[in-house]
């Protein structure tokens, strides 16, 4: 159907399933609490299964709805991610800069997408807690994304510890991993990459920007407008904008996606 292309004509909208993953208390909900309500927690809760959340984005040609699934990044949520992940367009991977496992973690998830995930899904890997490296060497920001078609498959196996409590910033306020080492990967596997702060809001709103930008304008124009309107019927029409709703049910009502909701 052809859209109207007049000068008053409103712009298009389409839906983004975006989801979230990465280590425990990396910053994923801070992340979303940040681009969603502008908001920050010093001392969040874990979520507990997931967390759905929509936000709207106005790029110049077209009017983005994100709709967010925020996963929980302790290991016994871990088999539940392939639920979340499921027909995503865009993942968020964050790790915490200051926390090489994280990183280790965060490859572990860019590996499973790229074997599992949409062929075409636009994934951003983000270094969070910027704010905790004082300014100094290599702490420059969000960095550009990678468009390089990375068909090399990297997999690093990590044991991690259930966590039973956020980290806040006490004890780690050092960059222990590099722009360089971060970005460099990020380029190898085509991947997005920013550094960001949820706790200053550095580079947020410009990560999910430039996701919302590498979109393939097919896939925003394609079927998935369809599909998002079958996820929020599963959803309970959990399409509000920026208010953060919490959803208890899995995508599609899925068995299994029993847990409750922590955002
Ligand atoms: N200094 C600093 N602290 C942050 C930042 N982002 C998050 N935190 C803190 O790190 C802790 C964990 O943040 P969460 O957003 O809950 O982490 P998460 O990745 O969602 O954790 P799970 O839900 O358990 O997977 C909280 O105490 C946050 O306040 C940041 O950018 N800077
Ligand atoms: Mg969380």
């Amino acid at each position: 159907m052809a859209e109207p292309t007049g000068a008053n004509a409103p712009k298009p909208s389409s839906s983004v399933k975006l989801v979230l993953l990465g280590e425990a208390a990396v910053g994923k909900s801070s992340l979303v609490l940040r681009f969603v309500n502008n908001d920050f927690h010093p001392h969040k809760e874990p979520t507990i299964g997931a967390a759905f959340l929509t936000q709207r984005l106005s790029l110049p040609t077209r009017n983005i709805k994100f709709e967010i699934w925020d996963t929980a990044g302790q290991e016994r949520f871990a088999s539940l991610a392939p639920m979340y992940y499921r027909n995503a367009q865009a993942a968020l991977v964050v790790y915490d800069l200051t926390k090489p496992p994280s990183l280790l973690k965060a490859r572990h998830w860019v590996a499973e997408l790229q074997r599992q995930a949409s062929p075409g899904i636009v994934i951003a890997l983000c270094g969070n807690k910027v704010d905790l490296c004082g300014g100094g060497d290599d702490s420059g920001g969000g960095g550009g994304g990678a468009l390089a078609d990375g068909d090399e498959e990297e997999e690093v196996e990590q044991e991690v510890e259930p966590t039973t409590s956020n980290g806040g910033d006490e004890g780690d306020d050092v960059r222990k991993i590099s722009t360089r080492e971060a970005k460099t990967y990020a380029d190898e596997e085509g991947l997005l990459f920013f550094e960001t702060s949820a706790k200053t809001g550095d580079n947020v709103s410009e990560v999910f920007t430039a996701i919302a930008n590498h979109i393939p304008e097919a896939a925003l124009k394609g079927p998935r407008g369809a599909a998002t309107a079958g996820t929020q019927a599963a959803l309970g029409a959990a399409a509000g904008q920026a208010d953060a709703r919490v959803n208890l049910t899995g995508p599609r009502g899925e068995a299994g996606a029993k847990e409750g909701c922590a955002c």
